[in-house]
């Protein structure tokens, strides 16, 4: 018996430490919930989880006792936190630790779409560099006017660093920030239709729901790239797919899907969209990060203390 349960796929030095330290049952999925027994269920009291699938309040009564669920993640759009709080459960997430990394990853998605690097990498491997000559040519990045939206801890990262690459900043995002020479626009519309390139940063969950829409990508134009590291649902996909297939827009770069780890073919089988596995966190130093600032939260959450990083 253990109050401790860790949902998600834990290896390596988090499976370790969350045993060692919590003596956590670590489980694949929400579902393994219907596997405890009651006695077992009623004995925990915090949650390590990790992954995307919807735990809501109909998981929450499984678990009686809970009282804090630890987020792998800084996004935790799969908790429904107005449930956890009618229910007295504290909810936690990882912020600020992953930054850099996503942001590193949206710069390099949209540089390597400006410049076409998959075409190129492809022209390399496939001998028709040699066969038939150069590509044609590609965008230039510097001076390009990016659009960023959502201007919160990532946003700002990736603006700063896009910067860098002497781009003209402008961002969407529900209030106006201290940014210094960037242009902000209330509406995804307008800022759509004063820039480049659109970069999202935006978090997830049902206020945001296809909020890259149809219009916003018409507005874009046929010279326009968009990036998404943050959620799948912030883009209407299916406007997408027609906005790729019809050159309303130029290309796309995703890290983020609508049911993924399973993506639409129609999209994927799609040359000009470039994907990545939800990636923006992924490296060895970021994932430690998160992993230690989870268990943090979580610690906290089990003796009755106020959590680094709590959501609620
Ligand atoms: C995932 C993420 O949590 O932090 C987020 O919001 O989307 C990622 O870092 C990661 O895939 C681990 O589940």
């Amino acid at each position: 018996m253990t109050d401790t349960l860790a949902i998600g796929g834990y290896t390596g030095a988090d499976a370790q430490a969350l045993e060692q330290d919590f003596s956590a049952k670590i489980v694949s999925g929400l579902d393994a919930l219907d596997e405890l027994s009651p006695e077992a269920r009623e004995q925990v009291r915090g949650v390590a989880y990790q992954g995307h699938a919807p735990f809501d309040g109909e998981q929450m009564d499984k678990l009686p006792n809970l009282k804090v669920i630890a987020n792998f993640g800084v996004g935790y759009d799969a908790i429904d936190v107005a449930a956890a709080s009618q229910r007295g459960i504290t909810v936690t997430n990882t912020p600020n630790v992953l930054n850099d990394d996503v942001a590193d990853l949206a710069v390099g998605m949209l540089i390597a779409q400006v410049r076409d690097f998959e075409a190129g990498a492809k022209a390399v491997r496939s001998g028709d560099w040699a066969a038939k000559g150069a590509l044609p040519l590609a965008r230039k990045m510097s001076g390009r006017k990016i659009g960023v939206l959502g201007m919160g801890r990532i946003g700002r990262e990736i603006a700063d660093r896009l910067a860098a690459f002497k781009t003209e900043i402008h961002y969407q995002s529900r209030s106006q920030k201290d940014t210094p020479g960037w242009t902000y626009h209330a509406d995804p519309v307008d800022l759509a239709r004063a820039v480049d390139d659109i970069v999202i940063a935006i978090v997830g969950g049902p206020e945001t729901e296809g909020f890259v829409s149809a219009e916003v990508l018409a507005a874009l134009g046929s010279d326009g790239v968009v990036v998404n590291i943050a959620r799948g649902s912030v883009i209407d996909e299916e406007a997408l797919i027609e906005a790729l297939s019809d050159g309303t827009i130029r290309a796309a770069a995703l890290d983020v899907f609508r049911g993924e780890p399973k993506v639409d073919p129609r999209l994927s089988k799609l040359d000009n969209m470039f994907p990545l596995p939800h990636i923006g966190s992924a490296t060895v130093e970021t994932r430690a990060a998160m992993g230690a600032l989870q268990r943090q939260n979580l610690r906290a959450g089990l003796d009755g203390q106020t959590p680094p990083t709590p959501v609620n």
